[in-house]
C-alpha cells in the first residue's frame, strides 16, 4: 500500500489549542490578544478547529482515493446545517476542554456560540435531513459528500409584528463563515442559454451542436463536515455563481463598463437566494437555472475527479453514485447523458445504462402541488439541448412501454415525461424516476404511497426499482450537543456507546420504573424547561411555568400539518375553564414555531390566529395560568436544539397519508416527549417502536381519510351539528371574541372547515383529538406514569438514528462501504 501523505500536525491538547487561537488572534484577525473580544475568541477558536479540520480532510482524502472507494454524492438544492462550532467540538470530542479553557481565560464558550449565526440554506424537513445524512456518512467513515448551492441569502428571518409574520433578509454570511474553504482553483463553467444547431459529421453520424450559449462560473465553497470521533472529515461543497471573466472583458473591452459590471450582477443572481416555499418556485426561470446550475457544476466536478483516475466512463458507475433528494436536482439524468453522448460520444444505449445505474431519487412529498413540471417554452429558452434529449429520452421509453402494453393509450399517457393537456410541461418525478435505478419514499406507509398512489403505473413496469429507506436524525446534535443535561444521565447509566450506536438506550428501559434514574431524568427536563421558559420571558414578556405540560408544535406552517387543530383544541380548552367552569388537571403551556411561505395567505392568517387567541387568553386572569399560549419566532436549526429537550407533548398531528415521514417526530420522543399523533409518515413506525401504549393515538387511517375523499363523503356541517364541542369552538372563531378590533376575520377558517371539500378533514378528527388530550392531561398528573412512558420512549427511539438510515442506503442502493472496511 502506499505510504499516506498525510499526518496530524495539529494537537488537540489544551495548550496547543489556547496557543492556535491566539495565533489566529493576532495573524487572521490581526488584533492583540489581550483586546480581543468574546467574539474574536470565537472566531479565533473556529480557525483552529477548521485547522484541525482540513488535515483531516485531506487525510480522509488519500484514504478514500488509496482504496479507489466507490463514492456517493448527495444532490439536494438546500442543505439546512444549524450552527457549526459546536457541533465541530462535540464531534471532536473536544467541547468540555474548550469549556474549562474558556472559564479559565474569563470567556463564556456558551456565549461565544450563541453569537453564530445559523447557516440556513433550506426550508425545512428535506435540508435538515440532508445535513444528518451528512453527519452520519462522516461517522460511519464512508465515502459521501454534499454538493448544493451557496445561495448570498438563506432561509428569510422572521419576525412578528402585531401577530403577523414579517420576512427580513437573512444575509448569513455578514460576519463570514470561518469554516468554510473557497476554492477558485476549482472553478467550473456553466452554459445556458443558446440554440442547438445539427451538423452531420463525414461518417455520417449526428452531431447536435449547443451553440451562442451564455456562461456562468461556479466556486465551490467546501464546508468539512466532522464525524464523531474525528477520524473521518468529509465535506459538503457548495457553488455560488460568479461572472464569467472573459464575458464580463469583451464588453468591457468595447468601453461600455456599466454593462460589463451589470451582467456580472445578472450572472451572480443565481445564487443570491433560496426560494422559501414548496411550490410557488415552479415556472421562474431563476429557479429553473439554480437547478441545472447545481447539477451542472456538481456533474462537472464529479466527472473530472474520476477522469483524474479512470479514463474509461464505461466503469463510471462503479465508483459513482448520485443520490437526488427529491426531483429538484432531476436534470442530472439529462446532464449525465449529455455529457456521455455528447461530450464522451458513448452509444446512447451504454449511457443510459450508465446513466440510470448512478443515479437514485428520494421522494419527499405526496402533495400534488408540490410535484415539479417545468414548462417546454421555458426549458427550450434555458437549456435547448437538453429539452432536445428529454424527447430522445422520452420517445425510447414510451418504445419500451408500449411493447409492453400494447395500445393502453391512457398509460403511455400518465408514464410520459410530458404532461399534454393545457400547457405542454416536463414532469421531473417521471424524469428521476426512469433515470434511476432506485426510488424511495421516506417512512413505511410514504413509500407504500408513492407506490400505489403517485407512480402506480412504473412500479407495475418496474417493481424492482421501489423502496423504502425510514428518515432518521443524527443523535449528536439532536441528543449530545443539544440536551447536554440528558446526554450525560445517558452515557453515565450505560456508557457512551449510544452516540454512535443508539440502539443501546434500550439499557435505560429497564430504569423506566427506577425511581433514582426517573428522578435525574425529570431534573433533566426540568433543566431544559427552565431554559425555555426563560427564554420566552425575555424574548416574549409571557411567563411560563416549568410546572405546566409543556405541549409543542414546532414544523413549518401549512395547512396539512394542521396547526388550526391544535388552535381549535386551545379554544376548546379555554372555553370549558371560561364558559363551563371546567379545569384541566394539569396547567399547559401551548409553544408554537414556524414559519409560513411568503405567499402562502392561509398559513399566515394561522400564525395570526395564534397570536389572537394567545392575546386573549395569556391576559385572562380568570385561566389562572393554567393555559397559556407562545408563538417564538424564527423557528430555526438553534432555536430547535433549545425548544425539543424542554418539550413533555409533541405535537404530530398531520392529516393521514401528508405527512411523508416527519422527523421532529424523532427528535422531539428521543428527547423524552411523548407524541400525540396521528397515523402518518414515520410516526407509524415510531409507535410500534415504542410500544402502543406510550404513544398517544388519534385520528382517522390514511385508508379512511383516501376513502372520504375519493367518494366525496366528508360532510363537516354534519360534525358540527352533532358535536357540541366543535360548534361552541367555531362559533366562538365566528363571533369575534378572538378578533375584537378586526371583527370577521377569523371567518373564512370557519367557512374553510365546513365545506365537503376541506382536504385535511380538520374536524373528522377533533373530536378524538381533544379525548386524547384529556387523556393526556390526567396522565402527566400521574408522574411516575408519564416519566415512565417519557423514559421508554428515549430508550426506544435507536430506529431512528440516521446512521440506520445511512447503513440501509448504503447496503441497497449506493452499494458503498465504511472506509475501514476496505482498507
Ligand atoms: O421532507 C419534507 C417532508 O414534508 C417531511 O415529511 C420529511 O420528513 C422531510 C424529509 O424527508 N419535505 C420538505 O421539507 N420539503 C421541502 O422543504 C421542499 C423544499 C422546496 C421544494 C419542495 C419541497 O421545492
Amino acid at each position: 500500500m502506499t505510504k499516506r501523505r498525510f499526518t496530524l500536525k495539529k494537537k488537540n491538547d489544551r495548550k496547543s489549542l489556547a496557543a492556535d487561537i491566539c495565533d489566529h488572534v493576532v495573524f487572521s484577525l490581526s488584533k492583540e490578544v489581550d483586546n480581543a473580544t468574546e467574539h474574536d475568541i470565537g472566531k479565533a477558536l473556529a480557525l483552529s478547529m477548521r485547522d484541525r479540520l482540513v488535515e483531516r480532510m485531506m487525510m480522509t482524502r488519500d484514504r478514500f482515493r488509496e482504496a479507489k472507494a466507490k463514492r456517493m454524492y448527495y444532490f439536494s438544492i438546500e442543505y439546512l446545517l444549524g450552527r457549526c462550532l459546536g457541533n465541530t467540538l462535540c464531534n471532536m470530542e473536544l467541547l468540555s476542554e474548550c469549556e474549562e479553557m474558556f472559564k479559565d481565560i474569563g470567556y463564556d464558550l456558551d456565549e461565544v456560540r450563541e453569537s453564530e449565526r445559523d447557516p440556513a440554506l433550506g426550508n425545512g424537513g428535506l435540508g435538515r435531513l440532508a445535513a444528518c445524512f451528512l453527519d452520519s456518512l462522516a461517522t460511519l467513515d464512508m465515502p459521501g459528500c454534499g454538493y448544493g448551492i451557496h445561495y448570498e441569502y438563506g432561509l428569510f428571518r422572521q419576525s412578528i409584528q402585531d401577530g403577523c409574520q414579517k420576512e427580513l433578509a437573512d444575509y448569513w454570511m455578514a460576519d463570514g463563515m470561518p469554516m468554510e474553504i473557497a476554492r477558485p482553483d476549482q472553478a467550473v463553467m456553466i452554459p445556458l442559454y443558446g440554440r442547438v444547431e445539427n451538423s452531420i459529421l463525414p461518417n455520417g453520424e449526428y452531431l447536435p451542436m449547443w451553440m451562442d450559449w451564455e456562461d456562468i462560473i461556479g466556486v465551490p465553497y467546501d464546508i468539512p463536515i466532522v464525524g464523531y470521533g474525528g477520524k473521518t472529515v468529509n465535506y459538503l461543497r457548495l457553488f455560488a455563481a460568479r461572472a464569467s471573466q472573459s464575458f464580463d472583458m469583451e464588453i468591457f473591452n468595447h468601453g461600455d463598463y456599466i454593462r460589463a459590471v451589470q451582467r456580472k450582477i445578472e450572472s451572480e443572481m443565481v445564487t443570491k437566494v433560496l426560494y422559501p416555499s414548496e411550490s410557488v418556485s415552479f415556472g421562474k426561470e431563476l429557479r429553473l437555472v439554480q437547478e441545472y446550475f447545481l447539477v451542472a457544476c456538481g456533474l462537472r466536478d464529479i466527472t473530472r475527479r474520476f477522469s483524474a483516475q479512470n479514463k474509461n466512463f464505461e466503469e463510471f458507475a462503479d465508483y459513482v453514485v448520485i443520490q437526488l433528494n427529491d426531483t429538484h436536482p432531476a436534470l442530472t439524468v439529462v446532464e449525465l447523458m449529455r455529457y456521455l453522448v455528447d461530450e464522451k460520444r458513448i452509444k446512447w444505449g451504454t449511457a443510459w445504462e450508465i446513466t440510470q445505474a448512478t443515479c437514485a431519487y428520494t421522494n419527499h412529498t405526496l402533495l400534488p402541488e408540490a410535484l415539479e413540471c417545468w414548462s417546454v417554452d421555458l426549458l427550450e429558452k434555458v437549456l435547448p439541448r437538453h429539452l432536445q434529449l428529454i424527447y430522445e429520452i422520452n420517445s425510447r421509453f414510451l418504445d419500451g412501454v408500449k411493447k409492453k402494453y400494447a395500445d393502453d393509450v391512457e398509460k403511455i399517457r400518465r408514464m410520459s415525461l410530458f404532461e399534454e393537456d393545457g400547457k405542454k410541461e416536463v414532469r421531473m418525478a417521471n424524469l428521476a424516476v426512469i433515470g434511476s435505478h432506485s426510488v424511495n419514499g421516506v417512512s413505511e406507509l410514504h413509500s407504500d404511497l408513492v407506490k400505489r398512489r403517485l407512480f402506480p403505473d412504473f412500479y407495475e413496469m418496474n417493481p424492482e426499482k421501489f423502496n423504502n429507506k425510514t428518515n432518521g436524525v443524527t443523535p449528536r446534535r439532536w441528543l449530545l450537543k443539544s440536551n447536554p443535561p440528558l446526554a450525560q444521565l445517558l452515557t453515565d447509566s450505560v456508557g457512551k456507546k449510544w452516540i454512535t450506536d443508539l440502539s443501546e438506550l434500550k439499557k435505560i428501559e429497564k430504569y423506566a420504573t427506577d425511581t433514582e434514574f426517573r428522578k435525574k431524568f425529570i431534573a433533566a427536563k426540568r433543566k431544559n424547561k427552565i431554559v425555555l421558559s426563560d427564554f420566552i420571558r425575555s424574548t416574549l414578556d409571557i411567563k411560563v411555568s416549568p410546572d405546566s405540560i409543556f405541549d409543542i408544535h414546532a414544523k413549518r406552517i401549512h395547512e396539512y400539518k394542521r396547526q388550526l387543530l391544535n388552535v381549535l383544541h386551545i379554544i376548546h380548552m379555554y372555553l370549558e375553564m371560561i364558559d363551563h367552569g371546567r379545569e384541566p388537571f394539569c396547567a399547559r403551556t401551548f409553544i408554537f414555531a414556524g414559519k409560513a411561505a411568503p405567499g402562502y395567505w392561509e398559513a399566515k392568517q394561522i400564525i395570526k390566529l395564534i397570536h389572537s387567541v394567545g392575546e386573549v387568553i395569556n391576559k385572562d386572569k380568570r385561566t389562572k395560568g393554567l393555559i397559556k399560549v407562545a408563538f417564538t419566532p424564527d423557528y430555526r436549526v438553534s432555536l430547535a436544539e433549545k425548544i425539543i429537550p424542554a418539550c413533555d407533548l409533541s405535537e404530530q398531528i398531520s392529516t393521514a397519508g401528508t405527512e411523508a415521514s416527519g422527523t421532529g417526530n424523532m427528535k422531539f420522543a428521543m428527547n423524552g416527549a411523548l407524541t400525540i399523533g396521528t397515523l402518518d409518515g414515520a410516526n407509524v413506525e415510531m409507535r410500534e417502536e415504542v410500544g402502543a401504549e406510550n404513544f398517544y393515538l388519534f385520528g382517522l387511517r390514511q385508508e379512511e381519510v383516501e376513502n372520504l375523499l375519493v367518494t366525496g363523503s366528508y360532510h363537516p356541517r354534519g360534525i358540527y351539528e352533532k358535536s357540541p364541542e366543535v360548534r361552541q369552538v367555531l362559533d366562538a372563531l365566528r363571533s369575534n371574541r378572538f378578533s375584537p378590533k378586526d371583527p370577521g376575520m377569523f371567518s373564512w377558517i370557519v367557512d374553510k372547515l365546513l365545506m365537503d371539500n376541506e382536504q385535511y378533514l380538520h374536524l373528522a378528527d377533533f373530536v378524538e383529538y381533544i379525548e386524547t388530550q384529556k387523556i393526556v392531561d390526567r396522565e402527566y398528573a400521574d408522574p411516575a406514569l408519564w416519566n415512565k412512558k417519557a423514559i421508554l420512549n428515549t430508550a426506544r427511539m435507536g430506529k431512528f438514528s440516521t446512521d440506520r438510515t445511512m447503513r440501509e442506503y448504503a447496503r441497497d442502493i449506493w452499494n458503498i462501504k465504511a472506509l475501514k472496511d476496505l482498507e
